[in-house]
């Protein structure tokens, strides 16, 4: 009887319409390839306002949230899956901090961005979070399987 292994960890990543409108698709996506995370999902869609305010219904306390739900639907947002060992957690690494004027240089918006309104990618923040978005912006057929070179066959 085979047990299965566990579903290796996945996180939703998505590059802003800012992201995408600066022609930064190409070098956002080689990062998370060199470091070994294995692309499972993407499309590029415009969200509605109200797909937006889904995404975002955690801050919907915020002052910041109408602006940032009208600029999230503004244009084409890069959605992605990302998967491998501790991808949520290191995905918000190469990420950086929230505030570009904090993000360490080396991260994505410590070298792309310059200020917070316009901090051009997302990534999910918790496996919570993670499996809430993934369900949100994509429907299980548009998630694939299959192994990369990079992994072992029995990994
Ligand atoms: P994200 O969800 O986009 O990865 O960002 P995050 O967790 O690092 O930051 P969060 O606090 O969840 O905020 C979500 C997005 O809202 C915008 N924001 N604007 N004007 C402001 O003060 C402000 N603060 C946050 C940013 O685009 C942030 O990524």
């Amino acid at each position: 009887q085979e047990v299965h292994a566990a579903q290796m960890e996945r996180t939703f990543i998505a590059i802003k319409p800012d992201g995408v409108q600066r022609g930064l698709i190409s070098e956002i996506i080689a990062r998370f390839e060199r470091k070994g995370f294995k692309l499972v999902a993407i499309k590029l869609v415009i969200p509605t306002k109200s797909f937006a305010q889904k995404h975002y219904h955690d801050l919907k306390e915020r002052p910041f949230f109408d602006g940032l739900c009208d600029f999230l639907s503004s244009g084409p947002v890069l959605a992605m899956v990302w998967e491998g060992e501790g991808v949520i957690k290191y995905g918000r690494k190469l990420i950086g901090a929230t505030d570009p004027q904090k993000s360490e240089p080396g991260t994505i918006r410590g070298d792309l961005a310059v200020v917070v309104g316009r901090n051009i990618i997302h990534g999910s923040d918790g496996p919570e979070t993670a499996k809430d978005e993934i369900n949100l912006w994509f429907k299980p057929e548009e998630l694939t399987s299959y192994t990369s070179n990079q992994e072992k066959p029995d990994s």
